[in-house]
This record gives C-alpha cells, sequence and structure tokens, in this order.
C-alpha cells in the first residue's frame, strides 16, 4: 500500500514558518519561487540531449569561463523567476559581473539572493550531476529603494537561507533556513518536491575524500600530508575511500549524507583558491554547519570571511567535522598559521 501522507516543499514551509509567529511569509514565498526556478531548470536538464541545448554559448563569464548554453538558460529562468515578485531588492550571479538590480517597474523587496545557476558545468555535456546553489540575506539598505552592492557583501554568517539543487538520477533540492538542513525529491508523477531527507546530520568522522589530485605538485606541503593523511598512506590512520564528481554539488551532497571531505585548496595556479565565496561556499558552509558538520578555508570558518568583491575566491575544506579539523591542524601545524 502507497503511504498516501505526502510532505509538500509548500506544505513543509507552511509548518515551518508556524515556528515563527513574526514571519510574513515573503521568505517562505522566496522559497516557493527557488523551487519552481529549480523544476523549470530540470525540465531542461532532462531534455538537454534531445533539444539544442547543450554544448558551448559561444561566449565568457565574468570568470573568463567559456559558458554554456545551460549556464545561460539556467540564469536567465532565476532572474526571471525573482525579478518580478517584490521579494528581492538585488541579485548577484557567478555568471555576472555586475549587481543584478531589480528592474524598475517591479518593486525592490527586503530580501538579497546570490546564485550559482549551473555548478559542475564542465560535466554538462558528458550527462553528470550538476546543481544549482543558493544563498539569501535580508537586504541592510533602506527599505524601499533599490539594492546595493552592500547588500550582497554580508558574510556568510548573516545568511538566512542557504541551499542547493541537483539534477542527478533524481532532481532533489536541500536547504536550510537555520533551523536543521531538509531534502526534498522531485516526483514527476506529481510534478512537486516531497520531504524525503527531514534534518539531515551528517557523520562526525567520513569515509571519503574529495579533492582533485592533479594539483598536488601546485599544493603547500600541509595540503599535500594532510591528503596522504586522509589515503592513510603515512601510516597515522585508515586510509579513507577517494570519490571525486568535479561538480561542487554532487561531491558536498555525498559527503554530507555519507561522511566525508571535500577540499579545494589554494595552489600555485589559483592562489585564492577555485571556488567562489558567496556563490558557492558560504552557502555550503551553512548547510555544513546546520548539519553537524564544518567549513573552513584550511584557517578561517568560512561563515567568518567578510566578501570584499563579489566574485571572491576562497579555499575550501568542507565536511564531516572531525575531517576538516583534522586537515586544518596540519594544514596549519606545517605551513604555519597564516596563509
Ligand atoms: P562552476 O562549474 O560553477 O564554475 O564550478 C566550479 C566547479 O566546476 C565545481 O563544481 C567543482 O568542484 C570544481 O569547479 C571542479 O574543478 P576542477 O575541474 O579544477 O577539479
Amino acid at each position: 500500500m502507497p503511504d498516501h501522507r505526502v510532505v509538500t516543499i509548500e506544505r513543509f514551509i507552511v509548518e515551518q514558518e508556524r515556528l515563527h509567529p513574526a514571519a510574513t511569509g515573503e521568505l517562505s514565498n522566496l522559497l516557493y519561487d527557488i523551487a519552481l526556478a529549480a523544476k523549470i531548470i530540470s525540465g531542461y536538464v532532462r531534455r538537454a540531449g534531445l533539444v539544442d541545448i547543450l554544448g558551448s554559448a559561444r561566449q565568457t563569464n565574468v570568470q573568463g569561463e567559456m559558458q554554456q548554453k545551460l549556464d545561460v538558460l539556467a540564469n536567465e529562468t532565476i532572474k526571471h523567476a525573482f525579478e518580478h515578485t517584490g521579494r528581492v531588492c538585488v541579485m548577484a550571479s557567478e555568471e555576472e559581473e555586475g549587481l543584478i538590480p531589480t528592474p524598475a517597474q517591479f518593486q525592490p523587496g527586503k530580501y538579497v539572493l546570490l546564485f550559482d545557476p549551473l555548478d559542475g558545468s564542465s560535466n554538462i555535456d558528458v550527462n553528470v550531476s550538476i546543481g544549482t546553489i543558493f544563498s539569501i540575506h535580508r537586504r541592510l539598505s533602506p527599505e524601499g529603494g533599490p539594492g546595493t552592492v552592500q547588500d550582497l557583501l554580508q558574510p556568510g554568517s548573516k545568511q538566512v537561507v542557504a541551499g542547493y539543487i541537483i539534477y542527478g538520477s533524481s532532481t532533489i533540492m536541500v536547504y536550510t533556513s537555520g533551523d536543521g538542513v531538509h531534502g526534498f525529491t522531485l516526483d514527476p508523477t506529481i510534478g512537486e518536491f516531497r520531504l524525503l531527507s527531514p534534518e539531515i546530520r551528517t557523520p562526525a568522522c567520513g569515509r571519503y575524500y574529495s579533492v582533485n589530485e592533479s594539483n598536488y605538485p601546485r599544493w603547500t606541503p600541509g595540503y599535500r600530508k594532510a591528503v596522504s593523511t586522509l589515503k592513510g598512506v603515512d601510516g597515522t590512520g585508515p586510509g579513507r575511500n577517494c570519490r571525486y564528481i568535479g561538480s561542487l554539488v554532487a561531491d558536498f551532497h555525498r559527503n554530507l549524507v555519507a561522511g566525508g571531505v571535500f577540499l579545494y585548496p589554494a595552489d600555485t595556479k589559483s592562489p585564492q583558491g577555485k571556488l567562489r565565496l558567496l556563490y558557492e561556499c558560504a552557502p555550503l558552509a551553512f548547510i555544513a554547519e546546520q548539519a553537524g558538520g564544518a567549513a573552513t578555508d584550511g584557517r578561517r570558518r568560512i561563515l567568518e570571511v567578510g566578501p570584499t568583491t563579489l566574485h571572491q575566491r576562497t579555499p575550501l575544506v568542507i565536511g564531516s567535522k572531525e575531517d576538516v579539523a583534522l586537515v586544518e591542524r596540519i594544514v596549519t601545524e606545517t605551513d604555519g598559521a597564516t596563509a
């Protein structure tokens, strides 16, 4: 007998809102907007090989990377889903250089949205899981007027909501609003996100480590030693299994659920690290900590890093608490307390 008790994301959000008597419902509506954008992008990804949306868009983004058609489509889908709602005053995307203002004909709202429209771009054309990452803050500037860069450049500790969507064997959405981490799966038979993983907790010590080891020659001695320890080749403990998909959201999600640590250290090619603080690292750090895990840049909590530019990069060590602490201890002992 199938379980008839379906908890959709809409119902779950309403129930969460009841926990906050002062809530106006605007944040709930923002989460509905994200779920809608996720369903639209999921539809594109599912049909990617069948319609002409694979391959390069023949233009580069602010990072100097060649944009994929799906990058552009996902970026436009998210902007369109939010610009008219009256809930956000300004947005920023990993794919765009400057801030994205709310069009003049729409009322600017009290929230700020930052997003990576399609994470794992290098995996789009080879049918490997990709995703969307989002982060929501309250505006700092006076209500009613346009949002500003200062509204966007807030430390991760000020996030009110953060989450990601994975377009993989199924489409899942995982988010936190500061009351734990909850996972939903898109049920194609009803077109709704269903609550299947409430209260996700990540094991304190994991069985996986995830890192692009081809960068090993460019790492500091500290990171070389830390990864050797994770592999168990320095005899200090049992080795963990290596898993690296090359899509941050997919690597992060596996480690969140099964336990493990993901690392993208700074190296001689990317001295500030590769991953973006505002669109990738801060939102996942909020989720990791809410699930009992941790996230650092090798020395500091990612959530304490104060952003100074929209496309700032940072080293990242994220996942199971004890594994992150182990890497941080080895890196600071070997390379010193300051980068
Ligand atoms: P984008 O695809 O959003 O640019 O993200 C960067 C990313 O693809 C991450 O998803 C992933 O963890 C990393 O870069 C892979 O980098 P590399 O190919 O150097 O291992």
